[in-house]
């Protein structure tokens, strides 16, 4: 008999070291204000897109090429607050998204894609949010805090597993582009001779007129 083996699989963003850093120092104002919780390691702290689940190779298969066919162009994500999710026996504490067409397109299409391929997922509204603490009995109140942010150019598979009774996050596969900068050229003092002859021919033949002219001030 062939054994199926089932894997816990989401779609995430991750972050760079200087946002997590960050991140953690919210974690850790929070920690500092609470009586009790269950904090989260700097390590498992993302932003996640979609949570699939339970899957099996053909699923896994089935999300990758959801991933693949979602183009992601790089956008800005900005934090600009704390909130929270009350539960009994403690509260799910983050550090929430501000609003963001670019990453509610990029949830949607995800999940259109993810849905084509046979997933079922949940139909509640998408609340961006990157856990800090669950189980959390705290003096904080939810409030806006000094943004922070950095530029979101990938997504990643994640597998969830308990390793040794530690929670364990490990990215399986990668979509998306690292950001290239823009190469600026050095002012280079040809360039203003050149720009100088093309004007002048092209104010001579009067066709430049409105190009120059119009942004004279
Ligand atoms: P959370 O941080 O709010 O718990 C891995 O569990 C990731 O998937 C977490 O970011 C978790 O969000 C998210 N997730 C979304 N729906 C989930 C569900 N039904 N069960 C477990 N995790 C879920």
């Amino acid at each position: 008999m062939i054994e199926v083996k089932f894997v816990r699989l989401f779609i995430a963003i991750n972050f760079e070291n200087e946002m997590i850093n960050k991140l953690v120092g919210l974690r850790d104002d929070l920690q500092e204000t609470s009586s009790c919780g269950r904090f989260s390691l700097p390590e498992n702290l993302h932003l996640t897109l979609a949570f699939l689940g339970e899957c099996d190779d053909k699923q896994t298969a089935a999300a990758k090429a959801a991933m693949e066919k979602t183009t992601l162009g790089p956008f800005d994500l900005v934090i600009d607050h704390i909130g929270r999710f009350k539960r009994d026996g403690g509260d799910i504490w983050w550090a929430g998204v501000q609003e963001n067409k670019s990453l509610l397109d990029l949830q949607q299409k995800l999940s259109a894609e993810l849905r084509k391929n046979g997933f079922r997922l949940e139909n509640r509204k998408y609340s961006p949010h990157i856990t800090l603490g669950r189980e959390v009995e705290t003096s904080a109140k939810p409030r806006p805090i000094e943004q922070l942010g950095e530029t979101v150019s990938k997504i990643d598979l994640m597998k969830s597993e308990r390793i040794n009774g530690k929670l364990t996050y490990t990215s399986i596969y990668r979509c998306g582009k690292r950001v290239t900068p823009i190469v600026v050229e050095p002012y280079n003092p040809k360039w203003a001779t050149e720009f100088e002859k093309i004007r002048s021919y092209l104010l001579s033949k009067k066709r430049g007129h409105f190009l120059f002219e119009k942004h004279r001030n």
